[in-house]
């Protein structure tokens, strides 16, 4: 037996040392650098020799008997057969030659979202997209399943998308130094500070909170659970009904307004509209006054609890602070447009320890400051395919090709799929109402997934390609907020037949005629030696001495020039003739021409309440009596290692758990660690009951990422999936966004003959 030894690794998670030992990983070790490291590293050895490995390549056998065009319907239920590579990469270089000439480019969906894993070379976005681009394009999707709402509303109002605010958001040592009260809508849970993508090299959040609550910071969690803000904060915890924080804020701003309190100097030299908004909240131009009284009613907090409010934030330098989960919601822009115009109101934008951020929390980089170099990145090509689609809006693109759809000022028209391509993402953890999606997802002639594992993404599809876990290959770790930028180096040989991105699409490439464009002769090493030259050239215009790429290889790593602490706006505070906002009027757009010009009734042209279809406040609420909030998980990054010892150790009766209130629990018979159905007019899930009163009473949370398992479409789902109950209804005209937050549901104890779990189970294979 060889001796074990420990290699360094980056993941979205963390940083760790893997001790590795006659060819396998056993041990996860965080890095010494990191005092807060996160517990989900300890899934990766369970996990990366999992029996849930793809082994080899494989086909659907109704897809290879039929052939594409006569494919049948057999997704997801029909048995794989393994092919040889070389039949593998036949087969989809054939289809997409097929699918080109006979039905043009604009017929091979490759938009394929989703996170897969940290490092930059082997980012499978990068790589599809680029091998797509070379074979003549593919339809794209735009925006994110995390942030779309606030990706296109944000920009029409400040100039800024939500990426900006993550990585030039208020750094945390100004705010510890100069803010005094920070109110944070869906708090700002450390569960999801674990998770930075590209890979934090160290987690700050806990020292960040733990040092603005000692210099005096004050902290009100505005959220449905308890512990989306930390304990040692000592948080005022106010838990509105979700969905109906605009209300809230709406309620504020009238009495900001009717107390004279709100900043007409930074109102009037800032920003464009006010006055609109203003009628709006007063009831002079809709009859209806947003009083704390009216607010009281829709969000359910007291009046007077919401008076307290305002006078705090009135009366302190506030920061207000947004977790993404509300714009993930029906009419989702709303909130994100209330909080800059309340920021804007009480006059603390540009100002340390005031104004307004948002993903605080929802990731652990923002707040941190930013590198100066441009990271590593794989040049994409052109795409010469004009067709695209908001990227929650898939299954509508499948259901309905030809027809036209509306998206932040354009209409565009739903282009007609017959092949999808998904590298690197999981369409069945990440999308909404997946029943609907299993249906429209027989549609296409050929699908076609690159997986390390049988998630159900890969048990739907035509075509499986094993890939490599980042374990298994070189790269370079980067994120844009770390000073660290890590040599991610191979710690063990591939798992089965598996094979990296990159090398899969160069033997497809090599097929269709294109290899020298994709490759451009290169291998991973002198790619990883290409990317590193950018690096350097970037770090030549800072100023900044970096070592050659085999210095850098050599000793691991290499420490990146950072930029000071940021504070947001404040050039705009100081002189907005010279700082200007990327917005039509320079300044923030309380009230937007472009908006009011595209003349949307679901999106209307200032902040406004607009009730949601589901909500507590809705007639539905009489049938489905609680709302569920579907957060992201304690124990994953989404579905990534769900059969990993963390993941698995998590689970509630071998479920994911839900969390639900005593009294809801109590009503319905169910105590603690029982199976629960979760049911809608949509769909069922079974989960593990977690009765606790950290979560406010009509509400349950089941955070996302359980592996999808269910027998069929509309089957009762066995693992906890919460998608199978939410609705895939976009934000709204402008943005299109996925409404995951959005849902009423019921819950009962389950009582019936407990059915197996196959989640974690290889396919049948012939
Ligand atoms: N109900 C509900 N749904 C949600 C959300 C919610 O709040 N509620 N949140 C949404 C959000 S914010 C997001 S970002 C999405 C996340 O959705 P996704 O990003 O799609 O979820 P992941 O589980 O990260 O999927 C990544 C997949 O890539 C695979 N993978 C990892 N490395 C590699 C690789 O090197 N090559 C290849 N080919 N594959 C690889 C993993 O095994 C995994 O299956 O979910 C969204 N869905
Ligand atoms: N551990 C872990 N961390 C992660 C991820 C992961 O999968 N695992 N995913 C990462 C990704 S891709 C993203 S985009 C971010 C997402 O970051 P967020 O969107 O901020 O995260 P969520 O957990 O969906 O939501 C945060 C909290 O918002 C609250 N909330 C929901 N609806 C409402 C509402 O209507 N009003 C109010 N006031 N509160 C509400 C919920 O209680 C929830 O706990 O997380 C990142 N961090
Ligand atoms: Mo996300």
């Amino acid at each position: 037996m060889s001796a074990p030894k420990r290699i360094p690794t980056l993941t979205h998670w963390g940083a760790y040392q893997l001790e590795v030992g006659d060819g396998r990983i056993s041990a996860a070790h965080p890095s010494p650098h990191d005092a807060d490291p996160s517990p989900i590293g300890r899934s990766i050895p369970g996990a990366v020799h999992h029996r849930s490995r793809v082994s080899q390549p494989m086909a659907r056998q109704g897809w290879l008997d039929r052939g594409p065009e006569n494919h049948g319907g057999g997704r997801g239920s029909e048995p794989f057969v393994p092919i040889s590579w070389d039949r593998a990469m036949d087969f989809v270089a054939a289809e997409l030659d097929r699918i080109k000439r006979q039905h043009g480019n604009d017929a091979i969906f490759g938009g394929s979202y989703g996170w897969a894993s940290a490092g930059r070379f082997h980012h499978s976005q990068s790589q599809v997209h680029r091998f797509l681009n070379c074979h003549g394009g593919y339809v794209r999707s735009v925006d994110s399943y995390s942030a779309a709402a606030a990706n296109v509303v944000l920009p029409h109002i400040v100039g800024w998308s939500s990426l900006n605010f993550m990585r030039w958001g208020a750094s945390w040592e100004v705010v510890a130094e100069a803010g005094e009260l920070i109110v944070m809508f869906g708090g700002a849970p450390l569960r999801n500070a674990q998770v930075e993508q590209g890979g934090p090299t160290r987690h700050v959040l806990r020292e960040a909170l733990t040092s603005c609550r000692d210099n005096g910071v004050e902290f009100v969690n505005v959220s449905p659970l308890r512990d989306d803000v930390a304990d040692f904060l000592d948080a005022q915890w106010l838990a509105p009904r979700p969905n109906s924080d605009t209300a809230l804020m709406l309620g504020i701003a009238h009495w900001l307004i009717a107390e004279d309190r709100h900043d007409k100097a930074f109102l009037d030299n800032h920003c464009v509209g006010f006055d609109r908004f203003r009628a709006y909240v007063t009831g002079e131009s809709d009859g209806e006054a947003k009083t704390p009284a009216w607010a009281a009613s829709i969000c359910g907090l007291e009046a007077g609890v919401i008076v307290d409010l305002a006078r705090r934030m009135a009366d302190k330098r506030t920061y207000i602070t947004m977790a993404l989960a509300l714009q993930r919601a029906q009419h989702g822009e709303q909130p994100f447009w209330m909080a800059v115009t309340l920021a804007a109101m009480l006059g603390g934008i540009g100002l340390p320890g005031g104004g307004v951020g948002f993903s605080i929390g929802s990731f652990n980089n923002t707040g941190r400051t930013a590198t100066k170099l441009a990271g590593p990145k794989l040049p994409q090509g052109r795409n010469p395919v004009d067709a695209f689609i908001p990227v929650a809006r898939l299954v509508d693109m499948l259901e309905n090709p030809g027809t036209a759809f509306d998206y932040n000022g354009r209409r565009q028209t739903y282009p007609n799929i017959r092949l999808i391509y998904w590298c690197g993402g999981n369409p069945f953890h990440h999308h909404q109402d997946l029943n609907r999606l299993i249906a429209a997802w027989q549609r296409p002639e050929t699908i076609i997934v690159h997986e390390p594992w049988w998630t159900a993404a890969a048990k739907h599809a035509d075509l499986v390609l094993p890939a490599t876990t980042p374990y298994e290959r070189n790269d370079i770790g980067y994120s844009f907020n770390d000073e660290v930028m890590t040599a991610m180096k191979q710690v063990i040989e591939p798992v089965g037949a598996a094979r990296n991105d990159y090398d899969i699409f160069a033997g497809i490439a090599h097929r269709l005629g294109i290899a020298d464009a994709f490759t451009e002769g290169r291998s991973v090493e002198q790619w990883l030696r290409r990317l590193y030259d950018d690096v350097l050239q970037s770090a030549a215009a800072e100023r900044a001495d970096l070592p050659d790429f085999d210095g850098f290889w050599a000793a691991g790593q290499v420490t990146v020039p950072m930029n000071g602490p940021h504070i947001p706006f404040s050039d705009f505070r100081a002189d907005q003739q010279t700082h200007p906002l990327n917005t039509p009027s320079g300044k923030i757009e309380i009230y937007s021409e472009t908006i009011a010009g595209f003349g949307y009734d679901d999106c209307p042209p200032h902040a406004a309440w607009l009730e949601p279809d589901e909500w507590l406040g809705a007639p539905k609420a009489l049938q489905y009596t609680l709302h569920m909030v579907s957060p992201q998980p304690t124990a994953r990054l989404h579905s990534q290692l769900d059969c990993g010892d963390y993941s698995l150790e998590n689970k509630v009766a071998g479920r994911e758990p839900v969390m639900i209130h005593p009294d809801d629990a109590g009503a319905r018979g169910i105590e603690a660690g029982d199976l629960v159905r979760i049911f809608n007019d949509r769909g069922a899930c079974l989960a593990g009951a977690v009765v606790s009163d950290g979560v406010m009473p009509g509400v349950i949370a089941l955070a996302t990422g359980a592996w999808y398992d269910a027998a069929g479409a509309g089957q009762l789902e066995r693992h906890g999936n919460p998608n199978v109950l939410t609705r895939d209804v976009g934000t709204s005209r402008l943005a299109q966004g996925c409404t995951a937050h959005t849902a009423l549901v019921d819950v009962a104890r389950y009582d019936g003959p407990v059915p197996p779990l196959s989640a974690h189970e290889p396919p049948a294979i012939e």
